[in-house]
């Protein structure tokens, strides 16, 4: 009885510290200013109601940040849906977005992105911060939680800076210009584990991050996968169907 009465004590005395621990953290979170609180950035995760899926055509466009005409067959893709907006829900929808048109060759995926951004900025020193277009490509399709060796990301950014995940990117070629509404990026992107041809569906999403002069990433707009998990799972990407 005299041990059982020991170890209460020591929950109760337990319990108490926790309880003024947390007390005390929550007087210092409160101590951020209004303009830090409204800087944060938070994530918004969504599902995908549905998989996007389009249909695009073979050709090999110059990569010279030029729409070429082989292009416009395509319908363009719209990368207009945030999953990460300010603080302010009311902002959501006011940072970049992009249409985006493919064209495909046996050794590559092409693409010409139109990025409406209203303040270009490159003020962070993290790639993914800056004002940039990112590519995602599931070569065999399978949809996985990981990615596979033929998965990649590839980034550029409005002054044509190039970064990808740690994957071969030999052959991968960018293009970037400003423009009055943003800024275009025209870019290569190999395929590193196949040749392709008529009738393969890919996987496939596109991202556009966005900087509104703050030096971090304000806005996401995506194509298909509302997830923040691109990078590293190919489980939400949209299909690309390869006609001739
Ligand atoms: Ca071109
Ligand atoms: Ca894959
Ligand atoms: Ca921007």
């Amino acid at each position: 009885m005299k041990i059982f009465s020991s170890i209460l004590l020591v929950f109760f005395i337990l319990c108490f510290a926790c309880q003024d621990a947390e007390q005390k953290w929550q007087k210092n979170n409160t101590t951020k200013s209004k303009a830090e609180v409204e800087s944060e950035v938070k994530e918004k995760p969504r599902k995908a109601e549905k998989v996007n899926e389009e249909t695009v055509y073979f050709g090999t466009p110059a990569i010279d940040g030029v729409k070429d005409a082989k292009y416009d067959p395509g319908k363009a893709l719209l990368v207009d849906k945030y999953i990460l907006g300010t603080d302010d829900e009311q902002n959501l929808g006011q940072g970049a977005s992009a249409k985006v048109w493919v064209l495909w060759d046996e050794n590559a995926l092409y693409v010409f992105a139109e990025v409406t951004d209203s303040t270009l900025s490159a003020r962070s020193d993290l790639e993914y911060m800056q004002d940039s277009i990112e590519i995602f490509v599931d070569e065999n399709n399978n949809k996985t939680p990981a990615y596979q060796e033929d998965d990649g990301q590839f980034r550029v950014s409005f002054k044509n800076k190039q970064s990808a995940s740690a994957t071969d990117v030999k052959g991968f070629k960018s293009s970037a210009k400003v423009t009055d509404k943003g800024y275009v990026v025209e870019a290569k992107i190999p395929f590193r584990t196949m040749k392709a041809k008529a009738g393969m569906v890919i996987g496939f999403d596109f991202q556009v991050n966005d900087d509104q002069k703050s030096g971090k990433r304000d806005s996401i707009s995506k194509w298909n996968d509302l997830s923040n998990d691109s990078w590293q799972s190919t489980k939400g990407f949209g299909n690309l169907v390869l006609k001739p």
